[in-house]
């Protein structure tokens, strides 16, 4: 599981700020997603951890990589299979000691921060936000495109583009370079999430095929 080949293609990410988490991660799940990340900000350490049971457990039904956000704790508690962590976050040289073989995803922001994720050994890198988004209130300057491209050029390591990636913008990410593409509101404001799943899932020149 530890394998950053996994790291292709629609990387969905359940924000429980958008309302029932295990639902919407059904829902995405049943559309063919199988690259899933929870993430809150708000739930107490107990409903974190109940909602990422759960999630796993469909995850595992599907046969869907399942990833936490932040938390080591709670991703080891629920047997994740692993945790994407932020800049501010422990440590890469630490999560490591902890988290053993699980996949450990970095969020960068500039190029700095993508080289000295790889060289640590980071899994695969977040980086973002391409595009401007109203989901992350602390967000960085939107990085662009042209960004992306750059990074690709100096990164071996998987990358995953995100911020404000849509049906509609989801192609240029990848022809920039991204491995996978982060999505939140997209997905989570969708009328029929399942559907939209199956819309991204379909989409030309974006391969979510794992080797
Ligand atoms: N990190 C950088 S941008 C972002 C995060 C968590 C929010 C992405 O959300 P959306 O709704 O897909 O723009
Ligand atoms: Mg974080």
């Amino acid at each position: 599981m530890s394998s950053p080949a996994i790291i292709k293609g629609l990387y969905a990410i359940v924000d429980d700020s958008f309302g029932d988490s295990v639902g919407l991660a059904e829902n995405i799940l049943a559309g063919g997603c199988r690259l899933l990340q929870l993430r809150s900000k708000q739930m107490s350490t107990a409903r974190f951890l109940d909602a990422a049971r759960k999630i796993k457990t469909i995850c595992r039904k599907r046969g869907a990589t399942f990833i936490i956000n932040d938390r080591i704790d709670i991703a080891l508690a629920a047997g994740a299979d692993g945790v994407h962590l932020g800049q501010d976050d422990l440590s890469l040289n630490e999560a490591k000691k902890i988290m053993g073989n699980k996949i450990i995803g970095i969020s960068t922001h500039n190029l700095s921060e993508a080289e000295e994720a790889e060289k640590r050994g980071a899994h695969y890198i977040g980086f973002g936000p391409i595009f401007r988004t109203n989901t992350k209130a602390d967000a960085h300057a939107v990085q662009g495109l042209d960004k992306l491209s750059k990074i690709r050029q100096k990164v071996s390591i998987p990358i995953v583009a995100i911020g404000g990636i849509t049906g509609e913008n989801m192609q240029s990410a990848y022809l920039a370079g991204a491995d996978a593409v982060a999505i939140i509101s997209y997905l989570a404001k969708a009328k029929n999430v399942c559907e939209r799943t199956k819309e991204l899932m379909n989409i030309k020149g974006v391969s979510h095929d794992r080797d």
